[in-house]
């Protein structure tokens, strides 16, 4: 491993119950209930896709136009939640394991479906530990595309098969082999496949 890309919601941090909050006031809004096990539809998929996924599950139709009002206005009360962030919310292990693939000499990128990605890096106060980010802002084809990791590994100056994915969603790990990327999984549900290696956090990784 030359190069380690991580995903960020679900590996570094647990901002889907965030996500999950602003997405169900969305979905009151609309006069429904949005459930905690439709919301793991929505992880490591993008925000317009989500809110898709929300519509399926509310049974409403919106035009283009209507979308874009409620993906603003979930994002809204998204980003006003996460403004409360802060480094007590890192998962088990992950600064110091990203510390230790510094010391190392591994070379670091985030690659994150999310375009608030930067944000909650500065909120967690470890954007210094990355080499390159790549996020929902400067990729345009969603997991399962590889797009996201060769655009990770290409900013790093490796190839994808010297670099290792750090992955907790299905369609992340699939991202991973598309792209050629070596893939560990971070599955706390043992419900993942198709990894080469499986942890139920980075702390598992430290020696
Ligand atoms: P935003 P990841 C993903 O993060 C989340 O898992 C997913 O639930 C969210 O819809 C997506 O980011 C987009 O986020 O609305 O902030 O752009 O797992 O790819 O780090
Ligand atoms: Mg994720």
């Amino acid at each position: 491993m030359k190069g380690a890309i991580f995903d960020l919601d679900g590996v570094i941090v647990d901002t889907a119950k965030y996500h999950y909050l602003a997405w169900k006031e969305l979905a009151a809004e609309l006069g429904f209930e949005f459930k905690e096990s439709d919301n793991e539809r929505l992880k490591g998929v993008s925000r317009m896709r989500s809110l898709e996924i929300l519509l399926e599950v509310g049974g409403i139709d919106a035009t283009e136009e209507e979308k874009q009002v409620m993906a603003e206005k979930k994002n809204n009360r998204y980003v006003e939640m996460l403004q409360s962030l802060d480094s007590s919310e890192l998962l088990e292990g992950a600064e110091a394991y990203l510390r230790q693939l510094k010391n190392d000499g591994v070379r670091i990128s985030l690659g994150s479906a999310s375009k608030n990605a930067p944000l909650i890096l500065d909120k967690l106060g470890i954007r210094d530990l990355f080499d390159a980010v790549v996020d929902g802002n400067s990729v345009s084809k969603a997991k399962p595309d590889p797009e996201v990791f060769l655009k990770g590994a290409e900013m790093l100056g490796l190839a994808p098969a010297d670099c290792v994915v750090f992955e907790d969603s299905q369609a992340g790990i699939e991202a991973a082999r598309n792209a050629g990327c070596g893939v560990i999984a971070i599955d706390v549900g043992g419900i993942l496949t198709d990894a080469d290696k499986y942890v139920k956090c980075l702390g598992d990784l430290l020696v």
